[in-house]
């Protein structure tokens, strides 16, 4: 019998902290040595000339989550894991969407009936709490948090998943007490209604006026709001999906003063524009995302909070709908105005090799800065780690092995998904992952899905030192 299962071998393992010239040995699912002349395996994986990572962690993604009358997502579990293994992911978060006037234990009894035994990659669930009751506050969260559900997602803006500022700040409460993270959606619910309304009575309704309906303004205050709030009660939070400046300053002056304030980013806000939306006829519906793409300024302000750490997380927000299908991007009602049209956009699998490409090829960050935020982070902020992450001995065997001067165009052929379109159709990348192993089973092998769907499993987590209070 071979003394392991798996050795990768002559690649460059890189981690958040180091880049060694060393093998991976892998025993049980997990590693169990890092160094040269390995010994014996039953597999051995040729890595030479190629990069040695940790699987990608997606903190942030929407899978099968009810998004409105009429309007079905993409993606159900499997289609979605897929996505993610072939982008070098290997374990993705999505939200357990709290239903109003249903319970949240249902709403996560609903999911896991939709993942178990269906997902390629690992998944963990986050909590979106859209009606926080006396019960789901003192009864229900408690339990889901000690059950490892230790993050939850409360919105600012949209009919039905809005919360108001008192809400918030008993949903923050309960956080603090029961070691939860917060993460907020920040965007001035009324400020939206007014002009969208506004818009409206002009006959400004075309896509391109959904980006005009949230101006940066929008943003920054409910960032500001929410940062404010979190301070009252003194708990950490997350600030999701920024995608400007103004937003990022305020992460950054809560930081600066040493509030235990997290912020995420998107590849959306790093390489689309408000101008995307401004396609013929209904085309610009396929970028309609919130918050919106900004512009240039906006997007040299997130490669500069990426860069400065005032982002820990780069996410996909995977939130995707068909382009040509009445129950997606093209519902009846969305040719009426941009405030029917769904939002989100598909990007599990190209979020890794856009940051790669213009993060790393590019020369803007190092790579391991790259792994830190394509993974480590992840795993630091929602209580993964030390169990993913990172390579080390120890930890699950969660590895995605790329070739660094790959060359791929983007095209909706290659993206594999549930959606007909990808929002970055032509774009050019340097970089790509090419083996996605996790714990310890290939599951792209060289580009084709080898994997069995099923292998992945739900993960409940700790709770996680960042959100803990001052
Ligand atoms: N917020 C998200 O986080 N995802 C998609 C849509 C939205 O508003
Ligand atoms: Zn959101
Ligand atoms: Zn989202």
């Amino acid at each position: 019998m071979s003394k392991y299962d798996l050795i990768i071998k002559g690649g460059t393992v890189v981690t958040a902290s180091d880049t060694t010239r060393c093998d991976v040995a892998i025993r049980g699912g997990a590693i169990a040595t890092l160094g040269l002349d390995l010994g014996e395996a039953d597999r051995v994986i040729d890595a030479t000339g190629k990069l040695v990572m940790p699987g990608g962690i997606d903190s942030h993604v929407h899978i099968a989550q009810p998004s409105g009358e009429g309007i079905v997502m993409a993606d159900d579990f499997e289609s979605a894991t897929r996505s993610a293994a072939f982008g070098g992911n290997t374990t993705i978060m999505p939200f357990c969407l709290q239903e109003n006037g249903k319970g949240l234990r249902e709403a996560v009894t609903a999911y896991h009936g939709l993942a178990d035994g269906n997902c390629y990659t690992d998944v963990s669930f986050h909590l979106i709490l859209s009606d926080p009751t006396e019960q789901v506050l003192g009864q229900e969260l408690p339990a889901l948090v000690e059950d490892g559900y230790t993050s939850f997602k409360v919105f600012m803006t949209y009919e039905g998943l809005k919360l108001d500022d008192k809400e918030i700040l008993d949903v923050m409460a309960t956080a603090r007490e029961t070691g939860a993270l917060v993460m907020v959606h920040a965007e001035n619910y009324d400020a939206i209604r007014f002009m969208t309304e506004r818009l409206e009575r002009a006959g400004k309704t075309a896509p391109l006026y959904h980006g005009k309906s949230r101006p940066i303004v929008v943003e920054r205050e409910a960032t500001h709001r929410a940062i404010s709030l979190a301070e009252l009660v003194d708990v950490p939070v997350m600030i999701v999906h920024v995608s400007n400046r103004e937003a990022m300053e305020e992460i950054r002056r809560a930081q600066s003063r040493g509030l235990k304030v997290y912020g995420e980013t998107c590849p959306q806000y790093l390489v689309l524009t408000e101008q995307d939306m401004d396609g013929l006829n209904m085309e610009g519906a396929k970028y309609v995302c919130s918050p919106p793409p900004r512009d240039e300024e906006s997007q040299e302000a997130c490669w500069e909070g990426i860069q400065t750490g005032v982002f820990s997380v780069f996410s996909s927000d995977h939130c995707p709908f068909r382009y040509d299908d009445p129950e997606g991007k093209l519902i009846p009602k969305g040719r009426t105005s941009f405030r029917w049209v769904p939002n989100g956009i598909p990007g599990v699998q190209t979020r890794l090799p856009i940051l790669f490409s213009e993060g790393v090829s590019k020369g803007r960050i190092t790579l391991n800065e790259f792994v830190a935020l394509s993974a480590t982070n992840h795993a630091k902020t929602y209580g993964l780690y030390p169990r993913k992450g990172s390579i080390a001995v120890g930890a699950d065997a969660d590895i995605a092995i790329w070739d660094p001067e790959r060359k791929v165009t983007i095209t909706e052929a290659l993206t594999r998904d549930g959606a007909d379109y990808t929002p970055y159709e032509g774009m050019e990348v340097t970089g790509w992952p090419v083996t996605t192993i996790l714990r310890g089973e290939v599951v792209i092998d060289e580009e084709t899905l080898v994997g069995g769907k099923g292998y992945g499993q739900h993960l409940s987590r700790d709770r996680s030192p960042l959100a803990a209070p001052r």
